[in-house]
């Protein structure tokens, strides 16, 4: 497996925290040598320019009443992510975006869903990221990213460019355990699958991660994976934007990646986000991540 990192230092998706240093965190805490270690090709394909906040007005008003900060240069910089990511897929290599924050994601997916392809997506994170510019509490575009891949919400008076990128029934949301009530809605009102933490206490994570690969593979071409580091507990991953309690833990974590790992040949495209390098314990939530993104494309113990 050909594989090229692509690094997105954003923090315009969230209040600034840190998050914008999470590429290099993730490339010290040696992503490439562990992905070559089991025979992985990997490439880095450098990080993308992304405005400093500081330089500009986050403008958040829209024109229906809602709020999205920073949503002109968040789609310019996902517009960068789509292309990037495009051109990795047509090279033949895999790409594994470092973030910066969730709404990156936006950009990522729109590139690996390709023009005539249909691709299903698993995302790993304590939140459902479901919200719009009418219903975020925070303005935050990083709360809205799925809800935007998949076509909800209005930006600049019209939905996402390349949205929706995929279909709702092709969508697993896995370890919820804090959505805000606009959300919580919009996450039932949909076609998306969504597992909170309570369906992993009661069955077990690796039969809800294996429900959540079906859904995503069922009648799709490929799947694009979206971890958000804060899926697992703060007591091992403490570096991250938004910690919340009761997550899953680092076993945990590892076995739903080694599922992910069983249906590498149609995994498409990987993304870590959310680690926030301020916050972080010695750098260890960013080499979790390595750990992680490892057990997804294939590391085995034996
Ligand atoms: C919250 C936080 N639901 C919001 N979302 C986070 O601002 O929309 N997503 N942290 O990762
Ligand atoms: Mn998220
Ligand atoms: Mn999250
Ligand atoms: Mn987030």
């Amino acid at each position: 497996m050909d594989i090229r990192i692509l690094g997105v230092p954003m923090d315009l998706g969230a209040d600034r925290r840190g998050v914008d240093m999470g590429p290099s965190a993730i490339r010290y805490g040696d992503l490439a040598t562990q992905l070559e270690e089991f025979g992985a090709a990997c490439t880095d394909g450098g990080d993308l320019a992304v405005p400093r906040p500081e330089e500009r007005d986050p403008d958040s008003s829209q024109p229906d009443g809602g709020r999205a900060k920073f949503h002109r240069e968040t789609k310019e910089v996902c517009e960068d992510i789509t292309t990037a990511v495009r051109s990795t897929v047509a090279d033949g290599e895999t790409p594994l975006v470092l973030g910066g924050d969730h709404s990156i994601a936006i950009g990522t997916v729109a590139g690996a869903a390709g023009p005539d392809e249909s691709l299903g997506v698993v995302w790993f994170d304590a939140h459902g990221d479901f919200n719009t510019p009418r219903t975020t509490p925070s303005g935050n575009i990083h709360g809205m990213a799925l809800a935007a891949i998949l076509g909800k919400g209005s930006f600049g008076g019209e939905a996402w460019a390349h949205t929706p990128a995929v279909s709702e029934s092709n969508v697993a949301l896995v370890g919820l355990r804090d959505l805000d009530d606009g959300e919580q809605r919009l996450v039932r009102e949909s076609d998306v699958t969504a597992y909170t933490m309570s369906d992993i206490d009661a069955r077990g994570l690796p039969a809800v991660v294996s429900e959540a690969l079906d859904i995503a593979t069922d009648g799709t071409d490929a799947i694009h994976v979206s971890l958000d580091l804060d899926w697992l507990d703060p007591s091992e991953a403490p570096g991250v934007g938004t910690p919340v309690r009761g997550g899953v833990s680092y076993r945990e974590a590892h076995s739903a990646m080694e599922a992910v790992a069983r249906y590498r040949d149609q995994l498409r495209s990987f993304e870590l986000v959310e680690v926030n390098p301020i916050l972080d314990d010695h750098n260890r939530t960013a080499e979790l991540a390595c750990e992680l993104a490892a057990s997804a494309f294939g590391k085995r113990v034996l």
